[in-house]
């Protein structure tokens, strides 16, 4: 079972992340995570933390002379802006005293604030939103690019790129993923249409001067996904389930779709579905030989993979934190007010992006690991191979 937990505040010392059922002898080094970590670091629109921080991983537990060793890997990412924040966020209780920063009580409409507070007993939010951050995708994306490296050993990869930024839409035709992808890297939003790129960073610097933030649509796609990975066989291992579960439990996602998604919902049956086509010369890399001409299923199937590209698609609300706050209510004084400057991001779209295609790799790991097993690689691979000649020969 593969499976992980992170830990760690927006500005305590450091983010950790446990992740436990990567097979031994996987080649692992801390570039294969840096390289995703400034992925999602960079994006137009980001706020003044993104120049302090640099985040850079240690690999504390699992690799050995650059391969897994099969037991659980730690993975920690220093907060740089720790340094200014030593006692407001220091684990010993003679810290408080020193803590010149005063209690958040102040619950800004949208983010965790207020429920958290109550939820948890604090009267400071800033026990609720430290945690609630995030910041904590940054040990999300570690986690996923130690995925992604596996994934690679078996054909599979992950790319995302952006759709839409504050109702400006891209549109990206029929282009193959590969190409989506890399024009996307190459985009101050990473967004694949050279245009409404543009016009998205215009929309952010609007954004900007209002004093407001911006939400928007990414796509993550992921290729070369063997047919079979998930299962229908009991609600929990439905593949597009687990992965709905994934992109909505990043921060401030409001809305999943997979494949043609809600549009699906106003055709007929007859433009819903993807007819199927068998060729004995087919040379797919997983070996099947059945295909379709149209991926309105997103890739998949009750709950499985089809074969097809895997389609999903994540909405973002705009930030909640914003310069020019939304009405609300003093979590002591219970008194309404307006105003509080904080330092926040306009527009976290194209990071959010990248945290997608982490938390979908993860998934598809685990669905990997869950049906080929092994203990070290070449065990992994033997049954994989062993699998493919059967969905060649079907
Ligand atoms: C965030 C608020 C901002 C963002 C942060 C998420 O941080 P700060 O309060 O320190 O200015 O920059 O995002 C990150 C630090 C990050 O690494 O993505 C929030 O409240 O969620």
């Amino acid at each position: 079972m593969l499976r992980y937990l992170t830990a760690g505040e927006s500005h305590g010392p450091s983010l950790t992340a446990i992740l436990e059922g990567i097979p031994a002898r996987l080649s692992l080094g801390t570039k294969d995570i840096d390289t995703e970590l400034s992925r999602r670091q960079m994006g137009y629109g980001r706020g003044g933390r993104m120049k302090i921080e640099q985040d850079r991983v240690v690999i504390t537990a699992g690799v050995r002379h650059g391969l897994t060793l099969g037991g659980p890997i730690a993975l920690a990412i220093t907060n740089r802006d720790f340094a200014n924040w030593q006692d407001t966020m220091a684990p010993e209780a003679e810290a408080r005293a020193r803590d010149t920063r005063p209690a958040v009580t102040r619950p800004r409409p949208g983010h965790a604030d207020l429920p958290g507070a109550i939820k948890y007993g604090h009267r400071d939010a800033r026990n609720v939103l430290e945690r609630a951050s995030a910041r904590e995708t940054t040990a999300r994306v570690a986690v996923g690019a130690v995925c992604k490296r596996l994934l690679r050993e078996f054909g599979i990869s992950v790319l995302s790129h952006v759709m839409e930024i504050g109702g400006v839409r891209a549109t990206i035709g029929d282009l193959p993923p590969g190409q989506i992808g890399a024009l996307a890297e190459a985009s101050p939003v990473r967004c694949a249409d050279r245009e409404a790129s543009e016009a998205m960073v215009a929309r952010i610097d609007e954004a900007r001067k209002r004093k407001t933030t911006l939400g928007g649509i990414f796509e993550v796609i992921v290729e070369g996904a063997p047919v079979g990975l998930g299962s229908y066989i009991q609600w929990d291992q439905k593949l597009d389930g687990r992965l709905a579960r994934a992109l909505m439990s990043i921060q401030a996602i409001k809305g999943v779709e997979v494949g043609l998604g809600f549009e699906v919902a106003r055709r007929f049956g007859f433009e819903a579905h993807d007819e199927i086509f068998y060729d004995p010369g087919r040379q797919a890399p997983h070996g099947l030989k059945f295909f379709r001409k149209t991926n309105y299923a997103g890739g998949l199937e009750g709950g499985m993979s089809n074969g097809e590209a895997i389609l999903l698609r994540a909405a973002m609300k705009p930030l909640s934190t914003q310069y020019a706050p939304l009405r609300s209510v003093d979590l002591e004084t219970k008194e309404p007010f307006e105003a509080t400057v904080e330092r926040s991001d306009v527009c976290a779209v194209p990071a959010a992006g990248v945290i997608g295609e982490a938390v979908v790799a993860f998934e598809v790991a685990a669905t990997l690991r869950e049906k080929f097993g092994g203990d070290s690689l070449e065990e992994m691979r033997r049954n994989f191979d062993a699998y493919l000649d059967v969905v060649r020969d079907f």
